[in-house]
């Protein structure tokens, strides 16, 4: 098989290599990998993905929890490449399902012929960058070996679960899921005693599900998290059809949003306004639902006295909506908000006060064990049938990991990121040469709204080959001094917000074991999108090109 474009002119000990297999391959047919494949596919490169599932969709493919939808607004979170697509699609909710947002990346394979590249039930298990023939040499669970210029990970930030590692879960007589992949059938909760680990976002879209169907619903919480009214509804079909007409100018819009998103950021920090004038600010914001609470203020992730405000007003609306005052208590976070993923809901709060909802607090008495009934914590056992964990992700680095990567003189990704993740724009890893991360570690992407974000870094990562080629020197590397640079300026401004202050996942505080260090870039998409921009415009600065 020889169909690449990119290969034939390597070097290989005075003789002319093989051509690579295909140009291009990448990892995964999420949102990430289907428009990387048709925009390299557009640039008439050969491209093959592999993809873990049996279908496309990526993390909307694994979690098909109870309740599951998407937390930034429907008519945001899609592709903007083409006027087309975005006109033709039509989202029915503000916040979409899970099974929405499925349809909607089967839409989009169908509608662009992507399938036909796209090797399914296939989990990428190694790659490793042939120095001498210029190539990266990858390998499949399922046999395949395959050779190709670029190596591209569109892996996603939330996809590899966080696994129960409980003791004694082994033994235990009744059912267990995960949120993060959860089953494709249906999974009946009627009358049983239900178990759930874990109160982050997850948690808190399925808890108000599972409790309307379950005898009795037992949650475990860690950590309490803030929690906004989703406020979900149909679309108003006038309101929606107004936006499809200036799609453009929304999407232009959302580019200037910190979070790439379309909410507004009050221009005005905390201390700027009257007190009055921060409450009606607040209480809007509440009344709006959806996650414009992240700019109350200008100031509210990098000013603890603004954090403040805003978490005093949620700890009320919390003490409003739940009867007993010692569980309004338990569910009220003391930690910034922000720092953690704030969390969307539609009735968490008034759900425990159902008769058949227990808040079980492990923050000083972590689970012991799995029993075969049930939990033992703090001393007490819970008899359970069903257990649910809700444990969240080896964010970010973790889906990255889980591949055996070996670039330069064989070094490998986790070697390399032992102390944490380096690397030049979370799109390129120094010594690693012709590898890509689509939103990688460094990027802002969990900070934004996730299409946008992979948008932007399949056309970066698509202008920079286009620019490498035409110059006929593929081989692209990031320099250390690049790389050193950027990490700098990245911890830099992460030092200046609330992100550092929490036990997140975000600081990988929620992997035993995993280092410590602020995953995302916390400056901001514009500012992000303009430094990529300045990069290109300056001949792909911080890289070096190479036959
Ligand atoms: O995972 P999480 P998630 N013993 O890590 C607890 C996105 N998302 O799947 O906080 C006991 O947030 C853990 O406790 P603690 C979104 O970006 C989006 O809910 O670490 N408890 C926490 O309560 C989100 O942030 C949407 O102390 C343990 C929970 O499990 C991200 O995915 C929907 C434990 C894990 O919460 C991850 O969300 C869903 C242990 N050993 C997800 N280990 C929407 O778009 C962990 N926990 C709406």
């Amino acid at each position: 098989m020889s169909t690449s474009a990119t290969g034939s002119k390597t070097q290989n000990g005075g003789g002319v290599a093989a051509p690579p297999d295909v140009d291009a391959v990448v990892v995964g047919a999420g949102f990430a990998g289907l428009y990387m494949l048709h925009r390299l596919r557009g640039m008439g490169l050969s491209v093959r993905v592999f993809e873990r599932g049996s279908g496309v969709g990526g993390t909307w493919y694994w979690n098909r929890y109870p309740g599951a939808r998407c937390d930034t607004d429907s008519v945001e979170y899609s592709y903007e490449f083409s006027d087309e697509l975005q006109q033709e699609w039509r989202w029915t909710e503000r916040f979409a399902t899970q099974p929405e947002i499925l349809r909607y990346a089967e839409h989009v394979a169908d509608r662009l012929d992507l399938r036909r590249d796209i090797r399914f039930e296939s989990t990428v298990t190694e790659a490793a960058f042939d120095e001498a023939a210029g190539h990266w040499r990858v390998a499949t669970d399922n046999g395949v070996r395959i050779s190709a210029t670029y190596f591209i990970m569109a892996t996603g930030c939330l996809s590899a679960v966080n696994r129960p590692s409980f003791d004694g879960l082994d033994r235990f007589e009744g059912e267990w899921y995960h949120t993060g992949a959860w089953p494709h059938e249906k999974v009946s909760f009627a009358g049983k005693r239900v178990g759930i680990i874990g109160t982050g976002s997850s948690a808190i879209q399925s808890i108000p599900v599972i409790a309307a169907e379950a005898r009795h619903l037992t949650v475990f919480q860690r950590q309490a998290n803030y929690s906004i009214p989703a406020r979900n509804a149909p679309l108003d079909a006038a309101k929606y059809a107004a936006i499809r007409e200036q799609y453009g100018e929304w999407r232009r819009r959302g580019k200037e949003n910190p979070a790439g998103c379309w909410w507004v950021l009050n221009p005005a920090t905390a201390e700027e306004l009257s007190e009055e004038e921060r409450r009606r600010e607040l209480e809007a914001r509440w009344q709006k639902g959806g996650l414009s609470m992240y700019g109350v203020f200008n100031d509210v992730l990098v000013n603890p006295a603004a954090n403040d405000v805003a978490t005093d007003f949620i700890r009320s609306k919390i003490r409003a909506q739940v009867h007993d005052p010692r569980v309004a208590a338990l569910l009220s976070p003391h930690s910034f908000i922000g720092c953690k993923r704030i969390c969307l809901d539609t009735d968490y709060y008034a759900t425990f006060n159902r008769p058949n909802v227990t808040l079980v607090d492990i923050s000083n008495a972590p689970i012991e064990e799995i029993t075969r009934t049930g939990v033992r914590t703090g001393g007490s056992d819970f008899e359970l049938d069903t257990i649910v964990f809700a444990i969240g992700f080896d964010a970010m680095t973790g889906p990255l990991l889980r591949v055996d990567i070996r670039g330069r003189e064989g070094q490998t990704l986790k070697a390399k990121w032992t102390d944490g993740p380096r690397s030049y724009l979370g799109l390129a890893v120094e010594g690693f040469p012709n590898l890509f991360t689509i939103t990688g570690p460094s990027s802002p992407s969990v900070l934004t709204n996730m299409i946008p974000a992979i948008e932007q870094h399949v056309e970066w990562i698509a202008d920079c080959i286009a620019h490498a080629l035409a110059r006929g020197r593929p081989r692209i590397k990031a320099t250390r001094a690049a790389e050193d640079a950027w990490i700098s300026h990245h911890d830099e401004v992460a030092a200046g917000t609330v992100f550092p202050g929490c036990n997140s996942w975000y600081v990988g505080a929620n992997i035993p074991g995993k280092p410590r260090r602020v995953t995302p870039y916390t400056g901001g998409f514009p500012a992000y999108i303009e430094k990529c921009e300045e990069v290109a415009a300056n001949g792909y600065e911080g890289f070096t090109l190479a036959v």
